[in-house]
């Protein structure tokens, strides 16, 4: 029996990367208030110009501030934590996880200082011809480098694990954690050769000119794994710590290994189902992506399953009983449980809406609209962001060592989060169905439409109620951090499995197979379409500054 070392280092460092982390978030969603409440009719943007200069400088900073600030240290923190926890063992490297923990740091204040001084308003998914600061493209860059840092260190450890301990499998946690950085690390490739053979030479003057097509080629290769990367560590949480949590065991072990498995292998062939619409793809490789974009809904439906079976599971063994009715006897007073398992419920929904984006010709439909935006409030601004808060509720108070300063004022949080989510994403997508476009001031539109203008005030409310949440939640975070009470070190909540991991099968543990048969999937899907660009390309749209 080997004592349990002593991780307090991780510790320290993974409250560095929350940090950085929830400082974005609240920069995030506080700008999503004044968007909100545009589309209602009540524009505070003149009052704002002194930072804020325009509604789509603030759209930019909200994009990229959630979608890529927010998620990428949260991740980056958790899944440290979480592999060092259930390997029970430091970190291969503590000084490359803090140099690459400053590196990623650097990287988003070069990124922070065109964004902020309104330098780089293209929005997050940054196309061109809309041309930045060159700073915004090479900080950003610089991020993604130090996410394959990340990963790096995270085999490293596992190896290091692993020559200890060669016959068991894999503890379920560290396992899903090392998926969904090596699979962030294939995906990420698409967006790094944008950035440094088109987008960062063409910023510096380098190159004359880029091409719009290839380079949302490439950011879409990116773009769409991009949302697994998000989505996983919250099923990593879904998966091994939630039935714990709620009072029960995960379902089957080996079922949640296959279920990441296929993450791993479809996570990244299928991006141009964000592309249905752009001229210069084939058809049919459009075809291809979203059959294959209809495969990998199939992962989520196993979670889907497993979360469900688990989650019964600790309500029976709390008395609950019925078909249905065992739901009520989840541990509802539990803010970290509550805050999951309503975002649990509202994903479910935008699930299904993602069914709709992804059938080839409805989505022509919903292309461009208000319902898209309704569509990813539901799975990263919901299934994400409320199952973040709600790990925040017991990782915090762990790393702090205090207690959660109001576990009242976390229920009101996490309910008002779901009940104004519920209100901003329906109306969004209602909209979105009368044709409202995306990505617009919707308030000053010549062509504002009579029947947009009934359901409008729902965003504003919806968004308000957000933003109460979002202060509550900021708030007993603080509280936390600054003023609760001392407590004793807590264990992390993991979950034991019904079916164990002995039950897995060796293929389940290995890697070489599942890692080639992705590549071999990303060369099928996007080779020949890669290749015809690169071989015809002309390079030659001029930049634009559009704001
Ligand atoms: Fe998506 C556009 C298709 C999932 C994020 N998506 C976006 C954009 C974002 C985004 C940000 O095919 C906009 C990008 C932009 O700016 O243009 N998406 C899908 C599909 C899925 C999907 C098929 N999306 C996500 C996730 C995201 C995300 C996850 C972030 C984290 N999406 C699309 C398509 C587009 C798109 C097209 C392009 C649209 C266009 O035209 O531009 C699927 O992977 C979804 C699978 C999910 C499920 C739900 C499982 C439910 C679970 C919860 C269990 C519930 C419990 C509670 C236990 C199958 C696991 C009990 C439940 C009760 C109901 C009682
Ligand atoms: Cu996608």
């Amino acid at each position: 029996m080997t004592t349990t070392p002593d991780l307090t280092p991780e510790n320290r460092m993974t409250a560095a990367y929350l940090v950085v982390a929830l400082v974005a978030l609240f920069g995030g969603v506080s700008i999503g208030l004044f968007q909100a409440l545009e589309h209602a009719g009540i524009n505070l943007y003149p009052w704002l110009t002194p930072v804020i200069k325009s509604y789509y400088h603030g759209l930019s900073l909200h994009g990229v501030l959630n979608v890529l600030v927010f998620t990428t240290f949260f991740i980056s923190g958790f899944l440290q934590f979480i592999t060092s926890r259930a390997l029970a063992m430091p970190l291969w490297s503590r000084p490359l996880a803090w140099t690459t923990l400053w590196l990623m740091t650097g990287g988003l204040i070069l990124a922070a200082i065109p964004l902020v001084g309104n330098a780089a308003t293209v929005l997050f998914t940054f196309y061109p011809p809309m041309k930045a600061h060159w700073a915004f493209y090479v900080g950003l860059t610089v991020v993604v480098v130090a996410t394959w840092i990340v990963t790096l260190n995270l085999v490293l450890t596992y190896r290091a694990w692993r020559s200890r301990n060669p016959e068991i499998r894999t503890p379920l946690p560290a396992f899903m954690s090392l998926v969904t950085f090596v699979m962030w690390t294939f995906a990420s490739l698409g967006l790094a050769v944008e950035m440094i053979f088109m987008l960062i030479p063409w910023s510096l003057g380098l190159v004359a000119g880029t091409d719009a097509l290839f380079a949302r080629v490439l950011f879409w290769y990116t773009g769409h794994p991009i949302v697994y990367f998000w989505l996983l560590p919250a099923y990593i949480s879904w998966y091994t710590l939630v039935p714990r949590q709620a009072g029960g065991r995960l379902f089957s072990d080996p079922l949640a290994r296959v279920s990441f498995i296929l993450f791993l292998i479809l996570s990244t062939p299928l991006g141009f189902h964000h592309q249905f619409t752009d001229p210069g793809i084939g058809e049919g490789w459009k075809l291809l992506h979203a059959f294959l974009t209809f495969v990998v809904f199939f992962p989520s439906l196993l979670t889907f399953f497993s979360v469900v079976a688990s989650l019964e599971n600790g309500a029976r063994a709390r008395g609950g009983k019925g078909l249905v009715a065992w739901f009520g006897k989840l541990p509802w007073g539990d803010p970290s449980l509550a805050a999951q398992v309503l975002s649990m419920i509202l994903f479910a929904f935008g699930g299904i809406g993602g069914l709709i984006n992804a059938s080839f010709t409805m989505n022509l439909v919903v292309h461009n609209t208000a319902w898209v935006v309704g569509h990813f409030h539901l799975t990263i601004g919901t299934a994400v962001t409320l199952t973040f808060m709600g790990i925040t509720y017991w990782l915090v108070p762990l790393l702090r060592r205090r207690k959660l300063w109001s576990r009242r004022i976390a229920l009101v949080q996490a309910w008002s989060w779901f009940v104004g989510m519920a209100i901003l994403s329906n109306t969004q997508h209602r909209l979105g169905l009368m044709g409202m476009p995306r990505r617009t001031m919707i308030g000053v539109s010549p062509y504002l439409q009579p029947e947009w203008q009934s359901a409008l005030p729902l965003v504003g409310i919806g968004g308000t109620i957000l933003f109460v949440s979002a202060v509550l939640y900021f708030a007993n975070i603080f509280l936390t951090v600054v003023a609760s009470r001392e407590q004793e070190s807590v264990e992390v909540p993991f979950a034991q499995a019904l079916s164990g991991p002995e039950h897995a099968p060796p293929i389940l543990d290995r890697w070489r197979p599942w890692l080639a048969l992705a590549m071999v999937m990303i060369v099928i899907a996007y080779g020949p379409t890669i290749v015809r660009l690169i071989t015809t390309t002309p390079f030659n749209a001029p930049g634009l500054r559009v704001w």
